[in-house]
């Protein structure tokens, strides 16, 4: 009999595609959804409405982490074999803004869940929690590792600390066999449009295409290691099938500069930028244009703007600044590599090609 999993947060980018890893590997696979005015599961259709996975066996199910009695009755439906927990607001400056929710679905949500657990009685059932980087926030080590003390810098970041170690307690007290990926950021053309990355992408192919002038951001000195979302999928199933539970890293060991991310994304595009000024005032124009750079350009010669040196496509507004900034992110998944064989392959400079070639295309398909 196929093992089945439970994914809550599937219509989000790590649940689409945590899902087809999962279906790959023969799992019956259930969703939690929740409830909305217009369709959330664009991410996910090419799995449930695909004619080629008709055998596939992929369900979902309404539900909502601040609604305990829903999360009892799919539990006690599915009895699942393995639970990911991802569902999450997931938005680190849009937590400044709403705090308490945030608290309620990102640590609560984890109690109520595990709590529910406890009470249907799944002895079995293995359960991952989606625990992050934001945890280091301020650090107090570099790189940081399991064995970095934390120090979160944000409601988000606060409320998945509650989540992590409510993992750890119910582990200890109750013998759950419960397990946090400590995910540092990835990426992928599927990553929401208001994170950095996306945010990045998509403007510089609307500037190259002529559908934006320029493109505003916040704080561009802040570093990430950012690795490619998928691998870090097949990472979180790795953490579900170590011998016992327990606590892993995942992350590349390479950070870089907001900057790093905006540049090498108009350099994909044969567009240098030069910077200009400092905090709020810094500038990023065109240097120098050159689309002969990027041949996977060429279909769409007769459609490039004019762009040409000394326009402005970048700047920085204070509006999009954080209350407490996460500086440096640079993260150790030497634990994860000797334990889980799990290593991150894709490196920055191919994040932002698959990236930005994605969103091109979008772009010049849809215009938006
Ligand atoms: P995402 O794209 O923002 O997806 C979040 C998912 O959670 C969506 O499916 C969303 O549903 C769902 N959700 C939000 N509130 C919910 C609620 N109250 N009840 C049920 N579902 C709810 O996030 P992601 O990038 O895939 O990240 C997955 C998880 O990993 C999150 O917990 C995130 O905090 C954590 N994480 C992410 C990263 C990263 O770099 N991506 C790194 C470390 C940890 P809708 O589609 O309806 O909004
Ligand atoms: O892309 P971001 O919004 O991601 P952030 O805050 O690192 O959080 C993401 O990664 C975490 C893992 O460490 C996850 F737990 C979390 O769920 C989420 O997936 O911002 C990255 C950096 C920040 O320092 C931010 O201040 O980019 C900076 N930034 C500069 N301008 C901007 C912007 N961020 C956004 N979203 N929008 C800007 O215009």
């Amino acid at each position: 009999m196929s093992k089945k999993a439970l994914i809550t947060g599937i219509t989000g980018q790590d649940g689409s595609y945590l899902t087809e890893i999962l279906l790959k590997k023969g799992y019956e696979v259930h969703g939690v959804i929740r409830r909305s005015s217009s369709f959330n599961t664009k991410r996910i259709d090419h799995l449930y409405n695909n004619p080629e996975l008709l055998d596939h066996k992929m369900f979902l199910h309404y539900g909502d982490l601040v609604d305990t009695s829903n999360l009892n009755r799919i539990l006690e439906k599915v009895e699942p074999d393995e639970i990911y927990n991802l569902a999450a607001q997931s938005h680190v400056k849009v937590s400044f803004e709403i705090p308490d929710y945030t608290a309620q679905v990102d640590a609560l949500g984890t109690l109520r869940f595990l709590d529910a657990l406890k009470e249907v009685g799944l002895k079995k059932t293995k359960f991952y929690q989606a625990s992050t980087s934001e945890l280091f926030g301020k650090v107090q080590e570099v790189p940081q590792s399991e064995k970095t003390p934390f120090y979160p810098r944000s409601p988000y970041g606060v409320a998945k600390l509650y989540g992590y170690w409510i993992i750890v307690n119910f582990r200890e007290a109750y013998n759950i066999f419960a397990s946090n990926g400590i995910l540092f950021n990835h990426e992928s053309p599927r990553r929401g449009e208001t994170f950095v990355t996306r945010k990045i992408t998509r403007a510089a192919a609307k500037i190259a295409l002529g559908y934006q002038d320029k493109l505003t951001l916040g704080n561009l000195d802040a570093k990430r290691d950012w690795g490619y979302a998928p691998e870090y999928c097949e990472g979180m199933w790795r953490i579900l099938q170590h011998k016992k539970a327990d606590d892993f890293v995942l992350a590349t060991g390479e950070t870089n500069t907001v900057r790093d991310f905006v540049f090498n994304t108009f350099n994909e595009m044969g567009i240098e930028l030069k910077w200009q000024g400092k905090g709020d005032k810094e500038k990023g124009f065109v240097k120098s244009v050159d689309f002969n750079k990027a041949p996977w350009l060429a279909d769409y010669k007769d459609r490039l703007t004019k762009l040409k040196k000394g326009d402005l496509v970048v700047e920085v507004s204070p509006g999009y600044y954080r209350p407490t900034e996460v500086e440096l992110l640079i993260g150790d998944s030497s634990k994860a590599e000797k334990e889980l064989g799990w290593k991150a392959k894709t490196k920055f400079e191919e994040l932002v090609q698959i990236m930005i070639k994605a969103d091109f295309t979008l772009v010049a398909k849809k215009g938006y």
